[in-house]
């Protein structure tokens, strides 16, 4: 298409009257409102107007319930110019709305009205017909959403429309039309590109999903819709599970990325998948889309629910100093058995689950990228460690483990330790993670 101005385009409402001429209604009222006189209206550029006249109209049928009160049968977009509303008798009032507001508004007859001759002396009489049908045709406007008809008379809305299905319809239909807009809009890619390595049971996570679109034209710049899903499986909860977004005019084969942020909370241990689905659409009842096979794409990402777990690293000591030299060869660690809101975890943890060969303890960043220490004999101690208060022990086994600090990765300033690893149950095998604070002794 070739972008029309929005300048011309409202010009043509106020030119239509006058370019069309002709025929008055009989009974219009003179012409003493100057805005109804041609004589004092800027003279058209008939030429420029004639040569570009692919001037269409809506059409907007009814049929009436009451005089003010009408449904709409069917609108639709007519290669025909709008007929002259000049001097229409100010019966209905016709306001055309776009999204920014009123974009035009004439006086038309009111269908139900119907004249007869008076049988004695010819003169005219009107009647309303209350089996009437009727129409209002109005100039188009590729920006036009809705149609008000006012009965002026009783000052009461005959009906309101949406205009936008009959604009689409026949741009679809007529896509090269100039006041159409044909913009193949495109997913590019959709990638998950920030996600922490394993979400905890019980709590929020935040992932970034980055979309990126494209138009591949040939019509441009052009408002694209954006709508990014989230389909979680079970065990997870992905919120909020659609977010939009407008790209406002992307460019013939431009790329632009939308990045969004979604929140994953874990509910139940194990690995479990988001898929997250992009689709692009048109934003504007003119602008259509005609390849529908690139506008989806999705991923789907996978997160490790671990179960949150308490650790006492130097069970019966305080501070948990670490001892990077040769002192740190042995630091014990006590996984902590746990009933379900024990220490803030919400699920209950058997310690005596654990498998101490997958057990991997040093800084979070560390553990959690794959690396950390790992137990110094390959096996656990199941017995009665110390709670964190370092003075008291519960009465179940606890599964004490022994790491060589040096190995965890720590640094000097490092005020943590973490303990990543596996647990088996009956369900399946799952991850753990727990930290506690530490002093590190260089
Ligand atoms: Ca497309
Ligand atoms: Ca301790
Ligand atoms: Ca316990
Ligand atoms: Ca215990």
């Amino acid at each position: 298409m070739r972008r029309t101005t929005n300048s011309r385009r409202r010009l043509a409402w106020w030119l239509l009257p006058v370019a069309v001429g002709g025929a008055l209604w009989a009974g219009a009222p003179a012409l003493s409102d100057p805005a109804n006189d041609p004589t004092i209206q800027p003279i058209p550029d008939f030429a420029a107007d004639a040569a570009a006249d692919e001037a269409k109209s809506i059409v907007v049928r009814v049929s009436f319930n009451g005089r003010a009160n009408a449904t709409v049968i069917d609108i639709e977009v007519v290669d025909e110019r709008a007929p002259s509303h000049l001097g229409a008798p100010p019966l209905s009032k016709v306001d055309v709305l776009g999204e920014a507001g009123l974009i035009g508004t004439f006086n038309d007859w009111h269908p139900m009205w119907e004249l007869g001759e008076e049988a004695a002396g010819g003169g005219e009489t009107r009647r309303l017909n209350p089996q009437a049908s009727g129409r209002w045709i109005a100039p188009f406007d590729r920006d036009a959403t809705t149609i008000v008809v006012t009965d002026i008379a009783a000052a009461d809305e005959i009906v309101r429309a949406d205009l936008t299905a009959a604009i689409h319809e026949f741009c679809l239909a007529s896509p090269d039309d100039e006041d159409c807009l044909r913009a193949d809009l495109a997913v590019e890619a959709v990638t998950v590109s920030a996600a922490p390595p394993i979400g905890l049971v019980g709590a929020d996570a935040t992932i970034t999903v980055e979309t990126v679109v494209t138009n591949n034209g040939p019509d441009g710049p052009a408002d694209v819709g954006l709508t990014t899903t989230a389909a979680a499986g079970p065990g997870v909860t992905v919120t909020p599970a659609t977010q939009s977004a407008t790209l406002p005019g992307v460019a013939v084969n431009a790329d632009v990325t939308e990045s969004d942020q979604w929140t994953v909370r874990c509910d139940t241990p194990g690995q479990h998948t988001v898929t997250f689905t992009s689709t692009v659409a048109t934003v504007h009842a003119a602008d259509v889309d005609l390849v529908a096979a690139n506008n989806t794409r999705s991923t789907t990402h996978t997160i490790d629910c671990a179960v949150p777990v308490t650790v006492n690293i130097k069970p019966g000591g305080d501070p948990n100093s670490i001892n990077l030299g040769a002192g740190g060869n042995n630091a014990p660690l006590a996984v902590l058995t746990t009933t379900a809101g024990e220490y803030g975890n919400p699920l209950a943890f058997d310690a005596r689950t654990v498998v101490a060969t997958t057990a991997r303890f040093g800084n979070r960043t560390v553990v959690l990228g794959g690396g950390g220490g790992a137990e110094t004999h390959d096996r656990r101690h199941d017995e009665r460690s110390y709670e964190l208060d370092e003075r008291t022990r519960d009465a179940d086994l606890d599964a004490v483990l022994h790491f060589r600090a040096r190995d965890g990765g720590f640094t000097t300033g490092d005020t943590e330790g973490c303990l990543i690893g596996k647990f088996a149950v009956p369900a399946g095998t799952f991850t753990f993670f727990g930290c506690g604070p530490v002093r590190i002794v260089p």
